[in-house]
């Protein structure tokens, strides 16, 4: 198994925590998704990363649907917990993780000056006002589904 990273990506980073939580074995490529050359291209039309690479198989693309396919692989620990309203509210709290990184990364991506991929994004001030409320979006989003 090969996946294909950025190092400070956070989707990346998820997918690779939860490999090592689940001592799965495998080799990280490191690419910038921003450059020419990059891999992604080929790989994922999107030409964002991580991308999970197997012999054999089509390129998996999207940290949700690795960790999915990865939960599939070793139960062993489960990401997404069995239980109906349980695996919801581990989605839930994922997508607002997920919702919290993008706006990361388009400040990260200002900081870089990287503008001509940042007009390709919308919603850019709402993004950035979501990314200084983080605390307390996940703070509500855990107590309307009593995680907390
Ligand atoms: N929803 C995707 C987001 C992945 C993503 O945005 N990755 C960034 C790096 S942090 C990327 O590859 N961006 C390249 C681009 O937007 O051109 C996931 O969860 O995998």
């Amino acid at each position: 198994m090969k996946l294909i990273i950025a190092t400070p990506s956070p989707y990346a980073r998820k997918v690779r925590v939860v490999l090592r939580e689940k001592q799965i074995d495998l080799e990280e490529i490191v690419d910038v998704p921003w450059n020419k050359d990059t891999l992604t291209k080929n790989l994922n039309p999107l030409g964002k990363i991580p991308i999970l690479l197997e012999k054999g198989k089509e390129p998996l693309f999207d940290s949700k649907i690795i960790v999915q396919y990865l939960d599939h692989v070793n139960q062993t620990p489960l990401m997404y917990p069995k239980d109906p309203l349980d695996n919801i509210n581990a989605r839930v709290v994922e997508t607002m993780a997920d919702g919290v990184c993008d706006a990361i990364v388009l400040v990260f991506l200002r900081i870089q000056e990287k503008k001509k991929h940042c007009a390709a994004m919308t919603g850019s001030k709402g993004k950035k006002q979501r990314f200084l409320k983080a605390p307390n979006i996940f703070q509500t989003a855990l107590k309307l589904r009593h995680i907390l």
